[in-house]
């Protein structure tokens, strides 16, 4: 039995990886923080993590970062394991590493010696190339485009068809706007804008 989390917009996507892969509907059961219509068919439940989750897997399929983790912390001291989600449509090099609980979406590609976080999403059509490393729970949205040896550090949102040239170095809690370049290092807890992508006037 796999335990999603989460039953908006993201919750979708994963629940049709899910059965594009294989999975029973019978086999999955929805929760989130509020009533719900339901998802693809299936009813949505509350809370968002059941008392105890031993012997099940669950993904939590929300896109906030920090919603994703506290919820994959709670999940995993609730007893739930990790499920990584890859759509058989997505293309993971073998020698990728890809950690538990992320999810790759269709079209997405991961390329040979990248490593994926924790809880990390890699949206429809990404392109993270060879020896990238994206940390835990970090978004990489779709359409964006790290060069290799790109470094993305923790609960990252990297927008939507940004690209980051290859050996850039992105820290921790860093937002890169939508359609940004990136050609240099940029701190932690910064936002970046623009092309050539640099800090966003407060
Ligand atoms: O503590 C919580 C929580 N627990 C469960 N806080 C929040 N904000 N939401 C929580 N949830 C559940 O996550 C909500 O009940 C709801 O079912 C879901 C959030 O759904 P929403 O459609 O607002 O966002 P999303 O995370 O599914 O999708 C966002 O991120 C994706 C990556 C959207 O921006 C999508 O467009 C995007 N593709």
């Amino acid at each position: 039995m796999i335990h999603l989390i989460g039953a908006g917009g993201h919750a979708k996507v994963v629940l049709d990886a899910l059965l594009e892969g294989g999975t029973n509907l019978s086999g999955v059961t929805v929760r989130a923080d509020a009533p719900a219509p339901d998802l693809l068919g299936l009813t949505v439940g509350t809370p968002s993590v059941a008392p105890a989750l031993t012997g099940l897997s669950f993904h939590v399929a929300i896109g906030a970062a920090e919603v994703r983790r506290r919820l994959y912390v709670e999940a995993e001291a609730a007893g739930g394991a990790p499920l990584t989600v890859i759509h058989p449509a997505a293309t993971v090099s073998r020698f990728a590493t890809v950690a538990d609980g992320a999810f790759i979406a269709a079209s997405a590609v991961v390329g040979p010696r990248a490593v994926v976080g924790r809880g990390v999403i890699v949206n429809h059509g990404a392109v993270i190339d060879h020896d990238c490393a994206v940390g835990d729970f970090s978004h990489i949205a779709p359409n964006t485009s790290l060069g290799g040896g790109v470094t993305v550090g923790a609960r990252c949102l990297i927008g939507a068809g940004a690209v980051i040239l290859p050996g850039v170095a992105v820290g921790d809690d860093v937002t890169i706007g939508a359609g940004a370049v990136v050609t240099r290092d940029v701190a932690s807890q910064q936002t970046w804008t623009g092309v050539p992508a640099a800090p966003k006037a407060s």
